[in-house]
């Protein structure tokens, strides 16, 4: 069976190691894999459901594109493009907001955390945001997609709304319900500054985070600073949960490293931290540098990128065109 893989990525900023780690390295791994295909979309209408400047919008596609294509994603292997540029996701969206529930909606936790305490002044699009998700999945036929554990309620939506709509205009099978694909390791890495929150673009501190463009000099610097305990690097069978600094560093290490969390503790057992950080920001650079090289290079060449875009918007759009059609059909349009 040819596995089908569907996943996006907010063009609401500089991309950072925590979406590197969490999703775009393991986009360029399934990528790789036999008898799989997939499709990677850069969600510019997810992001408005904030608000965005124009200008800024406009560089942030083209700069989450870049970073796809500089950390491997291959627009030869792989479907790349933006949402808004495929009219049949916010189409898609409309109809699915028919079949689901209100009391569906009301459960999801990421629209608490987003809007805050002041619900009333969130955008509709912001609750409405994973319809859309599930407009942009069931689209393609995606039987795959991997997602971050806070997307992992979004996608329980999606197949339910899936379901819901097959029943409705029994039509089994119609949608397909799609898998979730949640990396076991080092799925959530945190802020440097403050271990308990995740590494986000709209933290407004940037020594929070390591941007994928981000030069040595500018690593080094951060990882300096990044916060840690007083006592020395934990022994291999320290329990790390009320230490969740030295665990996101060493998630980190052992993330980029390819190893497991206990061979990182292993090599770093009773060390101190600043020899640790000396070796982190070393890997880090190693391994960020050839990435914020390329992104820099593939920036100077627009019409390169523009092309790349086109192309995947109108292999994307023949996709989704041809389902919404068949929707269409169904519901009695
Ligand atoms: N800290 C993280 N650790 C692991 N994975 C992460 N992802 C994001 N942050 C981390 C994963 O990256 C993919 C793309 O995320 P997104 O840009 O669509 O939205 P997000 O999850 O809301 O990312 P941010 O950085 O937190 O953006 P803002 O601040 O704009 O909301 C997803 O698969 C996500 O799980």
């Amino acid at each position: 069976m040819v596995k089908k893989i569907f996943s996006g990525v907010q063009p609401s900023g500089n991309l950072h190691l925590g979406n590197y780690l969490g999703a775009i390295k393991n986009f360029v791994d399934l990528q790789n894999q036999k008898n799989t295909e997939c499709v990677y979309c850069i969600v510019d209408l997810h992001a408005i459901t904030i608000k965005q400047e124009p200008k800024d919008l406009k560089k942030n596609i083209i700069e989450t594109l870049a970073t796809f294509v500089a950390s491997g994603i291959d627009s030869k292997k792989s479907i790349i493009f933006n949402q808004s540029s495929v009219p049949a996701h916010a189409e898609g969206s409309w109809i699915l907001s028919c079949v689901a529930r209100m009391g569906w909606l009301n459960r999801m936790t990421q629209f608490k955390e987003k809007a805050g305490k002041d619900k009333e002044k969130a955008s509709v699009g912001l609750y409405a945001y994973p319809v859309l998700m599930a407009s942009d999945i069931l689209l393609y036929d995606a039987t795959h997609v991997p997602v971050g554990h806070d997307q992992k309620q979004h996608l329980e939506l999606c197949r339910d709304i899936a379901q819901r709509f097959n029943s409705d205009f029994n039509a089994a099978d119609f949608l397909k319900v799609p898998e979730p694909l949640i990396q076991k390791n080092f799925s959530r890495i945190m802020s440097l500054k403050d271990a308990t929150k995740k590494m986000s673009k709209s933290d407004p501190s940037d020594l929070s985070r390591i941007n994928l463009t981000d030069d040595r000099d500018l690593i080094i610097s951060k990882i300096k600073k990044a916060k840690t305990d007083s006592k020395p690097m934990p022994s291999i069978d320290e329990n790390l949960e009320k230490r969740p600094e030295a665990e996101n560093l060493l998630g980190i290490y052992s993330s980029l490293s390819n190893q497991n969390l206990e061979r990182s503790k292993k090599e770093f057992e009773g060390k101190n931290f600043s020899e640790f950080k000396r070796k982190l920001s070393d890997l880090l650079v190693d391994k960020i540098s050839p990435i914020s090289d390329e992104i820099k290079k593939l920036l100077n060449d627009k019409k390169y990128l523009d092309d790349i875009l086109l192309e995947g918007s109108k292999k994307a759009n023949e996709i989704a065109y041809k389902k919404i059609k068949e929707m269409k059909k169904l519901i009695g349009f």
